[in-house]
């Protein structure tokens, strides 16, 4: 446990124990020791001259602590030279333990200690000033190594927007000052308010001070997390930060006292940098007061030579449920410096909904300087924008960049139901709306490969595809790194689908198997189809295979399929091109699915 672990402590400690301290110690009435301020205080006076042999683990007997003193500083102990050990904070088995306290710079304040774990726990701030910014655990002074996970961490800051707020904070710019705060995982966690009517302003703040990396927060992680309930930003990025991970999170909220913007994830630096937002859900969003925009991915400033990852999100915010005011912004980035590096946005599925009085709205809107060449790469997402009416404009992408080198961007679906109409218009560029995929491609000679079509979301706030939708099926482009989904599945390493959601489409291609047969071609659909359409086989016993398509006159048109594959149920998309990419007319074809032993055909019927 306690920092700077050397082999030459371990020497020192042996020589000179008093006594061998591990295993489990009881928190509360008839315990080891009668609070946890008791235990953290006392113990580790002992722990200076001993020798650690394992673990030590703080049981919590209560459920509740009422005469605990807060903060509850966990740091190390004057005088103490090392060992390679944890400290766990968990209630016996089956219990929560709370620890509740008021006014509070924080509950929890880790000073300096590593791994320490805490586990199941509620830990909660009630801030009864209107104006004051308590944390439920900070991480100070080079706290690492540390896991806090199963919990509910709560707080409330009504009003404050101080950069010291959050329900989590991480920080290197508070006293005592000291190094970063590095490789600490925050679990499965809660995080939200701690009263009904005073929602934190930010649920997780992340600080940083200038020398990068030593007393930058590095390596942190955030995941499968609820953050609710803040008024202001989710995971607020304010400064010096380096490959900090949050992924599988869920971000909801409702808002009672805001005019702020309400963020989901924002970066305000140019010293945070090779961030990773992968993996979360963005829906629900609300504003009881005026609200000026909704936002789930703000970057006014990231590293320019380490730019974030942004991949595999759903996002999904409509503005119409209380303030019909309020813009919105998927993502939005502005950048104002040359980049070494590229931003990276890949497979997010996006949709944006609602009836606004007078705002606009963006899928992706971007804003750098005209001038320099920020590097964006925007692949394998979709922008499907269905916010519609009032005056304002309502876009998939939003790009002013004049650059067109500098923004590549391609096998994306890019949709709204009535381009030029409805306020709908499928992108802006330098000053001009353009209504259609094909005016944007056009006008900037990007997404070549992209597609226009309705992703067939499962709902508004499901952006899994819904499986009788091929629209987006397999039109994707490998990415190296981006190997699985949102839900973890592993993504097709030839033709993944765009967005978010790797998917099969098609209770069609889940039938059952005949025994009868080696092969089972089963449904093509839709047949006729229009841009794509999506054919299922079955195979009973591993077989070397291929699938084509040929015209009436027997010449091949397209290869889909020419590999083994094992037994089980198989669906490939075609999108009527050939094997040199150009479509085929109109008429009908023929799909052949081919075994060693076997040859299935049927028509399939195309129609532009
Ligand atoms: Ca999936
Ligand atoms: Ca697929």
């Amino acid at each position: 446990m306690f920092k700077k672990i050397v082999i030459f402590g371990l020497t020192i400690l042996c020589a000179t124990a008093l006594a061998q301290i591990s295993g489990i110690k009881t928190v509360g009435v008839g315990g080891d020791y009668p609070t946890l301020t008791a235990a953290l205080t006392t113990a580790p006076n002992s722990w200076k001259n001993s020798t650690i042999t394992g673990d030590v683990i703080f049981r919590l007997l209560d459920t509740i602590y009422p005469n605990e003193t807060y903060p509850l500083v966990c740091t190390i102990p004057a005088g103490y030279t090392g060992g390679d050990w944890n400290l766990l904070i968990k209630p016996v088995s089956g219990n929560v333990a709370k620890l509740i306290g008021s006014n509070a710079t924080a509950i929890f304040e880790l000073t300096g200690i590593d791994r320490l774990t805490m586990d199941s726990l509620i830990i909660a701030n009630l801030n009864l000033g209107t104006d004051t910014a308590g944390h439920a655990i900070r991480f100070i002074n080079g706290a690492s190594f540390n896991t806090v996970k199963n919990c509910e961490l709560r707080a409330a800051s009504k009003l404050v927007s101080s950069l010291a707020g959050g329900v989590i904070y991480f920080s290197t710019a508070e006293s005592p000052s000291g190094p970063g705060n590095n490789n600490n995982l925050v679990d499965n966690c809660l995080i939200t308010s701690s009263q009904t009517d005073r929602f934190p302003v930010y649920a997780i703040t992340i600080r940083g001070t200038s020398p990068m990396y030593t007393r930058t927060n590095n390596n942190n992680t955030v995941q499968h997390c609820k953050i609710i309930d803040f008024s202001a930003i989710g995971v607020y990025f304010s400064a010096y930060d380096s490959n900090t991970t949050i992924t599988e999170n869920e971000f909801y909220s409702t808002v009672a006292q805001n005019t702020l913007q309400m963020i989901g994830i924002r970066i305000t630096a140019t010293s945070v940098c090779n961030t990773k937002i992968t993996k979360n859900k963005f829906f629900d969003f609300r504003a009881a007061e005026a609200c000026t925009c909704f936002m789930a991915i703000y970057m006014t400033m990231a590293d320019p030579d380490k730019p974030p990852l942004v991949a595999n999100n759903f996002i999904s915010l409509d503005g119409n449920v209380t303030h019909p005011n309020t813009k919105i912004y998927g993502i939005r980035l502005l950048r104002q410096e040359t980049t070494a590096d590229t931003y990276k946005f890949y497979n997010n599925s996006i949709y944006i909904g609602g009836t606004p009085t007078s705002k606009s709205s963006y899928g992706f809107f971007c804003k750098p300087s005209a001038s320099l060449q920020t590097k964006i790469d925007f692949r394998n997402n979709i922008i499907f924008n269905n916010r519609s009416g009032g005056t304002g404009k309502h876009y998939c992408i939003y790009d002013s960049l004049a650059s067109t080198l500098s923004f590549y961007s391609d096998y994306n679906n890019l949709y709204v139901a009535t381009p030029g109409s409805n306020g709908q218009y499928v992108a802006y560029r330098n000053g001009i709306d353009l209504a259609t995929l094909t005016d944007w491609q056009t006008a900037t000679a990007r997404d070549s490969h992209s597609i226009s079509l309705n992703p067939n979301y499962v709902s508004t706030t499901d952006l899994h595809i819904n499986s009788t939708s091929s629209n987006v099926n397999n039109l994707a482009i490998p990415i190296s790194y981006i190997t699985t989904d949102i839900d973890g599945e592993t993504r097709n390493a030839v033709t993944p689908d765009i967005g978010a959601d790797e998917y099969t489409p098609g209770a069609a291609c889940q039938e059952p198997i005949t025994k009868s047969q080696m092969i089972y071609l089963q449904s093509t659909y839709p047949n006729p189809f229009h841009t794509h359409t999506t054919i299922c086989y079955a195979l009973t016993t591993g077989e070397n295979v291929t699938l084509s398509i040929y015209d009436v006159s027997g010449k091949l048109i397209r290869n889909l399929v020419d590999q083994h594959q094992t037994a089980g149920n198989y669906a490939v998309t075609w999108n009527g091109k050939d094997n040199h990419g150009l479509k085929m007319p109109n008429g009908i074809y023929i799909r052949q699915l081919k075994i060693e032993k076997e040859i299935k055909h049927s028509q399939i019927i195309l129609i532009k």
